[in-house]
């Protein structure tokens, strides 16, 4: 089904980092514009077993490619499922109420097995995923559970993805060269054009909800609202502005269920590196455009020509 391919290329080389390395090109047989940049490790331990994961139609997912506002959107999501249940939401961490698919199958030293933890939660089970669509449970698409996936233009989502990956992972190179392998489609989780078009093509279906992280930002009343409908709840004005302050950045920010302190901590322990929230935290800005500030003018036309290549009708607010 698959062709797992070890590039021969300088440029995988250098997002090798103490978490991820070995990068492979996993494409499909019969469709090879169907490809994704994962490590080794993920082939070894999740590819397989997550392809033929059993799926409930009461699951709840959210999938998005990485730092387009996965954790903002299932704080959100998971609240509107649970009926604003603050209480638990304020004691039990959002990675145990809302796993992620695959992480030790991209941090193989990870201390969970999270596709077990996945497999075994209580329904309805409430799943993160940063995988491409053509390497999620076949199930997906014949049970078809809710799924929720949240877009975010690529210019603010690749410098997330660099800080993410300079201050979490160890990434040594500059922001320059991190947007260049970005561009060239060998980043992990690469290609994120292809990641977005697969969802957008299937958005108008009952089952998935197609966000933006920008509208997120600008109006999340509504947003909260379309994720309301989406899963059936109805919840009064004034539950809708406590959720939202709930949900505000700030608060996202300090919120220690949320903020993935202690994996940053944890993470940063294994590389030998300190962890300095003065110099990085996971909510770190949560900016529309902030981009600008940030990279150079050529790096900058090297993105707009990515988005330009993709050719899809999306129109991403910056
Ligand atoms: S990950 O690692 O892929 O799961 O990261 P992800 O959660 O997708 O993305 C992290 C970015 O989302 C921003 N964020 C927010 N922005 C605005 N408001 C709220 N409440 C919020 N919560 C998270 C977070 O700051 C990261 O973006 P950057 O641009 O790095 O600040």
């Amino acid at each position: 089904m698959y062709n797992i391919e070890v590039p021969d290329d300088e440029l995988y080389k250098k997002l090798d980092t103490p978490f991820n390395k070995d990068f492979v090109k996993i494409s499909l047989k019969n469709d090879p514009t169907k490809f994704c940049v994962m490590p080794q490790s993920f082939v070894d331990l999740d590819l397989e077993r997550i392809k033929n994961m059993e799926i409930f139609e009461d699951d709840v997912w959210v999938v998005t490619y990485p730092k387009c506002g996965t954790t903002w959107t299932q704080e959100m999501v998971w609240m509107i499922g649970h009926n604003l249940d603050y209480k638990t939401s304020l004691e039990v961490l959002l990675d145990d109420r809302y796993p992620f698919l695959e992480l030790q199958g991209i941090v193989p030293s990870y201390p969970k097995n999270m596709f077990d933890e996945c497999v075994n939660m209580p329904r309805p089970r409430y799943i993160k995923s940063h995988l491409p669509a053509f390497l999620l449970p076949d199930q997906l698409w014949t049970v078809k559970p809710k799924i929720v996936y949240t877009a975010r233009n690529p210019k603010d989502t690749a410098v997330s993805y660099f800080h993410h990956y300079h201050n979490m992972n160890g990434y040594q190179g500059t922001i320059g060269d991190f947007i260049k392998t970005f561009v060239n489609d060998v980043m992990m989780y690469a290609p994120m054009n292809n990641h977005v078009i697969d969802f957008w093509n299937i958005r108008s279906q009952p089952n998935i909800l197609f966000l933006f992280y920008e509208d997120m930002k600008r109006n999340l009343k509504q947003e909260v609202r379309k994720v309301m409908k989406f899963l059936d709840k109805d919840y009064s004005q004034d539950e809708i502005d406590k959720l939202c302050s709930h949900l505000s950045f700030d608060s996202i920010k300090s919120n220690k269920m949320i903020n993935k302190e202690n994996d940053i901590k944890h993470l940063m322990s294994i590389a030998g590196r300190e962890y300095n929230p003065e110099k990085f935290t996971f909510i770190r800005k949560g900016k529309v455009g902030g981009y600008k500030q940030e990279l150079t003018r050529e790096s900058i036309e090297m993105l707009d020509k990515y988005i330009k290549k993709a050719e899809f009708d999306i129109e991403y607010h910056f």
